[in-house]
Parts: C-alpha cells; sequence; structure tokens
C-alpha cells in the first residue's frame, strides 16, 4: 500500500509538460491524465517514475483479489449466491483512479471531488491522510478517518440496483487540506462491461417491486459523456418511481457544486 501510494506522489511531481502527454477528456480512453474521472494496458501506464508499473501493478492485483472476497460476501448477505454472478465479477472490470489534492489555503472554499457515487459494484480506497467524506442519511458528511493500513470500502450504482433498493450507493465527496498535499488510490470494480446490470430476481416481489431500469457500462459512459455529473446523479436516471425526496437531494448538491471550487489532479489507470 506503502508503495502504491509512494509511485502516485512520484508521478504526480513530475513537471507538467510530461504528464499532460497522458491528457484527455476522451472518458473511452484506458489511461488519462486530468483534472477530474481498465492487466492488458499496463504498458499504456506512466514509464516514468520507473517504479511506477511496478508498484501500481501489485497494489492492484492485490485489491483485485481482495475485492472478489468482498463481492462474496456482500452478495451472500443480500441472499444472493455468488457463484450465480461468478461469471460477471471474473470479466469485471478494474479502474485505478489515481487522486492528487494540492494543499489549498482555504479549504473552506474548495473541493477536492464533488459529492457523486460511484457507477461499480465495490470501490476500495486507500487515502494518505484525511479527506474523504460520506454523506449519511440524515444528509450530513461524515469525515471517514485514517486507520494505518486500511482501506475503506464503498458500493457503488451497480449494487444498488442489483439489490433492488436495499443496499444503497455511498454518496461521497473529497475535502482539501490547508497545509497537506493529499493523494488517494480508488479502485473501481464493475461487473463485467457488457452485461446489464439488473434487480436480482430473488430480491423482486410483490412488496419490492422492480423499482430500477436495467444498465450497461455503456449506457454509463454515454451519461457521463453527455451530462453534468454535477448536477444529477446517474443512478436516479435509472430509479423507476423516482420520490420526491430523491430529487430534492440531487439540487442539494448541484448547489453545493456551483458554490465550490474544485482542486484535484487525477490519472486513471485502466487493468
Ligand atoms: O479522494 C477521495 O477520497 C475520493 C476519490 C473518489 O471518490 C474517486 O476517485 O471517485
Amino acid at each position: 500500500m506503502e508503495d502504491a501510494l509512494d509511485a502516485a506522489k512520484e508521478f504526480f511531481s513530475l513537471p507538467t509538460e510530461e504528464k499532460v502527454l497522458l491528457a484527455s477528456d476522451n472518458v473511452h480512453k484506458p489511461v488519462r491524465y486530468g483534472t477530474s474521472l481498465n492487466h492488458d494496458w499496463i504498458h499504456l501506464w506512466p514509464s516514468n517514475p520507473p517504479s511506477y508499473r511496478e508498484k501500481m501493478r501489485k497494489y492492484v492485483k492485490q485489491v483485485h483479489i481482495l475485492h472478489k472476497q468482498l463481492m462474496e460476501m456482500v452478495l451472500e448477505s443480500m441472499g444472493i449466491n455468488p457463484s450465480d454472478l461468478q461469471e460477471e465479477i471474473e470479466e469485471g472490470s478494474q479502474v485505478l483512479a489515481v487522486n492528487c489534492y494540492p494543499a489549498c489555503p482555504e479549504p473552506e472554499l474548495a473541493l477536492g471531488m464533488p459529492p457523486h457515487s460511484d457507477y461499480g459494484s465495490l470501490t476500495i480506497l486507500l487515502q494518505s491522510c484525511q479527506g474523504l467524506q460520506l454523506k449519511d442519511h440524515n444528509e450530513n458528511w461524515i469525515p471517514v478517518p485514517v486507520v494505518e493500513g486500511g482501506l475503506v470500502v464503498q458500493l457503488g450504482d451497480q449494487m444498488e440496483v442489483l439489490s433492488n433498493g436495499r443496499y444503497k450507493s455511498v454518496i461521497h465527496r473529497a475535502t482539501v487540506n490547508a497545509e497537506k498535499e493529499r493523494f488517494s488510490l480508488a479502485s473501481l470494480h464493475s461487473f463485467a462491461l457488457d452485461r446489464n446490470v439488473r434487480p436480482a430476481p430473488e430480491l423482486v416481489d410483490k412488496e419490492h417491486p422492480y423499482s430500477y431500469k436495467g444498465f450497461s457500462f455503456s449506457d454509463f459512459l454515454d451519461f457521463i459523456s453527455s451530462n453534468d455529473i454535477v448536477k444529477g446523479r446517474f443512478i436516479d436516471t435509472l430509479k423507476r418511481k423516482p420520490s420526491k425526496k430523491m430529487q430534492v437531494h440531487a439540487s442539494e448538491d448541484m448547489h453545493m457544486h456551483s458554490v465550490h471550487a474544485y482542486a484535484q489532479r487525477r490519472m486513471m489507470n485502466a487493468t
């Protein structure tokens, strides 16, 4: 874990001219350097710093194993037999977002990353210092402490849809630090890219009718290519009967985004 964070720090301390060679807004590109958001593509990862690929490769591999173990536990807890989804998990994708948030002299006026939930199944996050915050049921932002040797696990939109709303994807954001530059490694896992994710039949009954439309990864890419994620959540476009309460959440987020500045640099490594 330390090696992976070191590799991220070294990468972000390279001259801008070098990093911008990887810059792109195209969400379909496997490796992108930018200011905001898939083991065959490792040769495309940064070759400088020289240890980057090796350190990140080791980290990504271990996290992938952990994600499979966690998925089994989460699916069992929902009453779904993990072997029913084995293929979707085995053929799933993993994207590593390597984030750098420069220190900000007025952290209360800036946000590192705006509120959002992740589209996939699980996100496993490593943070160098505190900055991640989660939104609770009462709309309060709860800081997630850094636990040495610990990782944060969050459910994404695919799990909310699969569980037919019994589990909710986590709305989170990143704050910035007055003194310290902050790094985070978000390993974003999702089911196989060509599959449609829909509520599991065993979790649909009279009392729990189908509450979400099925969706594929390409639906998600289309959404982020043509929508401002600051203005609305992808999952809200899938809800069959969005309640008034949910609509209120979306507009509150919109307000928050419009009054804050974002300060973040980001590298996406697809695996
Ligand atoms: O930096 C963080 O704590 C959050 C990162 C995140 O939400 C993301 O990369 O999608």
